[in-house]
């Protein structure tokens, strides 16, 4: 999403050794004050242009905030100043600009030049210029580099029908998502907590499990947490909320029921779904399955095709 920026001193070694090498192997006529001047206009040409398309080039590959999907503008702001990211490219784009001015000025000034001297001169200086205005957006560049390295642990997601599994802990998400898709979960790496997102397919539909994100009450978590649950509403097209009507898991019926109510709040649609039917428990009337048996897994799969196809 960002390319790598190289240092200050290599995009000078750059440009500056690009304009070298072209003038060294041509031959100016006319006396002697003429080929210095040819000459230092075309390391000036050179140089200004290489150092503005070089930064031209990495705002062109950098990705625009404003076309990110809603999920991933959320989460890009999870990780980094949107503010100053944005900020940072504008002073680029100045940088850029402003070479281009220079470039202009200390040609002609180097074609006024009456001496050789005077002419190399000229272009020693517009080459000070160019140092100094990369030292101006050094803060800028640097800003870009670590945003580079915060956006890199962004996980990917596919933009395809996405069903996203919420549920207490230990109801058994994992275990759905391992059923359904039949198959190990990818794992990405996740901004907000160690443990990764879980990526399952099966006939064109991405299945998601975030660990730690979609397994407590929302009053529990913090500004960043609640941020990150919000996200969630722009991926999912359809949510499976999963009860454990065993209890086993540790979280009483009411609790899971709360935390249902609350996930209900995204105003994403929701399939609740009670697992591990193969054990005894109450029944709340929702879909009954089983990850271990098996029991009830591809009606779920059924119906969630249904949902998401029908409306
Ligand atoms: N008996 C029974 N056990 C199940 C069933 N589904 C999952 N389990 C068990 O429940 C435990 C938790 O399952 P996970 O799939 O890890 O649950 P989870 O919701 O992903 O847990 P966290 O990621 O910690 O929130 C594991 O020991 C599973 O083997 C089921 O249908 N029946
Ligand atoms: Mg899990």
């Amino acid at each position: 999403m960002i390319p790598v920026i190289p240092k200050r001193e290599e995009l000078l070694d750059r440009a500056f050794g690009r304009a070298s090498r072209r003038v060294s192997g041509r031959r100016f006529r006319g006396s002697n004050v003429e080929k210095a001047i040819e000459k230092e206009v075309m390391r000036i040409d050179i140089a200004g242009n290489i150092l503005s398309d070089s930064l031209f080039s990495i705002m062109t590959k950098t990705f625009s905030f404003e076309e990110l999907e809603p999920f991933y503008q959320e989460l890009v702001s999870l990780l980094i100043d949107v503010r100053r990211f944005k900020e940072s490219l504008k002073r680029m784009k100045w940088a850029a600009g402003k070479i281009l001015e220079l470039k202009k000025e200390y040609i002609s000034k180097v074609k006024g030049s009456r001496t050789t001297d005077q002419a190399r001169e000229q272009r020693v200086i517009f080459y000070g210029r160019l140092n100094s205005i990369l030292k101006d957006i050094e803060d800028e560049m640097n800003y870009l580099r670590e945003c580079r390295r915060a956006l890199k642990k962004l996980p990917k997601v596919k933009k395809m029908d996405t069903v996203v599994i919420a549920g207490c802990p230990n109801v058994g998400k994992s275990s759905l998502l391992a059923a359904l898709t039949g198959s190990k979960p990818e794992i990405q790496s996740y901004p907000f907590t160690t443990k990764g997102i879980l990526l399952g397919y099966r006939d064109d539909i991405q299945f998601v499990d975030t660990p730690g994100l979609l397994d407590r009450p929302f009053e529990k978590r913090n500004p960043i947490e609640k941020q990150a649950v919000s996200a969630v509403k722009h991926l999912a097209d359809l949510i499976l909320y999963v009860y454990d009507t065993s209890e086993t898991c540790g979280y009483t019926l009411e609790e899971q029921e709360h935390l249902h109510h609350q996930i209900e709040k995204l105003g994403v649609p929701i399939i609740p779904v009670e697992n591990k039917s193969d054990l005894s428990g109450k029944s709340l009337g929702f879909l009954r399955i089983s990850c271990k048996s098996g029991e009830g897994v591809e009606e779920l799969f059924h119906e969630i095709k249904k949902r998401l196809y029908s409306v």
